[in-house]
């Protein structure tokens, strides 16, 4: 089962917006359904009617299945889908990144930085790397150009399981995300990071959210192509059962003293770095996949 965000053609607004729920590769009308047109909306439902948004999504499930479905899934994925795209699933309340959490990554950091030993020690210390990166107006959804800014030669994307916290920070829902990064400025000096992380688009959700109790959190397969001109010039991928942290663990250190509203997503870090000669240039095409949620296509554009 899965949400998604559609936007529907529409003679008068242009488009307008649905919820969809998925089953197999069926396509309901979850808004009519459940009387929301996005997903804040619909986490806000299921708390006025004090019921787990799973189980009412497993309710709605079971009377929405022998109606009409409004488009099919793969379809809506390849962008084929007429007259309906899919759009970014949830607008986040703000968006989060933790970092280190997989060796691959401390490597590459390692490896780039001058201050080697700073990246080693936050891989190890207790207290993990978390980092502010959008309050929610830079993020793009499936379909909508990524970002590499004007004064950065080595963009890449960072594929990471993104987690939807809900009203107490419990983990509601996920889906995947780009934590897009300029690694030039980020291996330059550390005090960069926030010039090296946060800038128009740097972040991608999508394209579907999954309730979280459906899939295996700790063995998700992930997988990462960069397509130029037709061809792939970089594949890689992970697993979430390389992850050096507990997710409970990252959420619980980032809401220290720092309540969070609903809608907030946390990225979980990266385990797919290209090698050093890799870089996004504008026109290529970004996908990041994994088989429980779905593929992530953004192309990529310079900010
Ligand atoms: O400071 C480095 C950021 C690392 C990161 O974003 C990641 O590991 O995903
Ligand atoms: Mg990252």
């Amino acid at each position: 089962m899965k949400i998604v965000s559609l936007k529907v053609a529409d003679a008068r607004t242009g488009a307008r917006p649905m919820l969809g729920l998925v089953l197999g590769d069926l396509v309901f009308d979850l808004s009519a359904q459940a009387g929301a047109s996005d997903f804040a909306e619909l986490l806000r439902e299921a708390g006025a009617r004090h019921v787990p948004l799973q189980q009412w999504l497993r309710e709605i499930a079971d009377e929405i299945q022998g109606g009409q479905p409004v488009a099919r899934y793969s379809l809506l994925e390849s962008g084929a889908a007429e007259g309906m795209a899919l759009g970014l699933p949830l607008v986040p309340a703000e968006v989060w990144g933790a970092g280190l959490t997989y060796e691959r990554s401390r490597n590459a950091r390692v490896e780039e930085s001058v201050l080697p030993d700073l990246y080693d020690r936050a891989y190890r210390d207790e207290r993990p790397e978390l980092f502010f990166k959008d309050s929610g107006r830079r993020t793009v959804g499936p379909g909508e150009p990524i970002g590499v800014r004007s004064d950065s030669t080595w963009t890449v994307p960072e594929p990471e399981l993104a987690l939807v916290l809900g009203e107490g920070a419990e983990v509601v829902a996920v889906t995947l995300g780009d934590d897009v990064t300029a690694r030039d400025i980020e291996a330059q000096n550390a005090l960069y990071l926030p010039q090296a992380k946060i800038f128009d688009r740097c972040c991608a959700l999508g394209p579907a959210l999954v309730p979280a109790r459906e899939v295996d959190l700790y063995d998700l397969e992930m997988r990462c192509r960069i397509i130029r001109e037709g061809r792939v010039v970089f594949e890689g991928a992970t697993s979430t059962r390389l992850l050096r942290r507990r997710f409970e663990y990252l959420v619980s250190c980032l809401v220290r003293s720092n309540p969070l509203p609903a809608g907030t997503v946390l990225l979980t870090g990266t385990g797919i770095v290209p090698p050093d000669d890799v870089a996004l240039r504008p026109g290529d095409m970004v996908e990041i996949e994994a088989p429980a949620i779905g593929v992530l296509r953004n192309p990529v554009a310079q900010v």
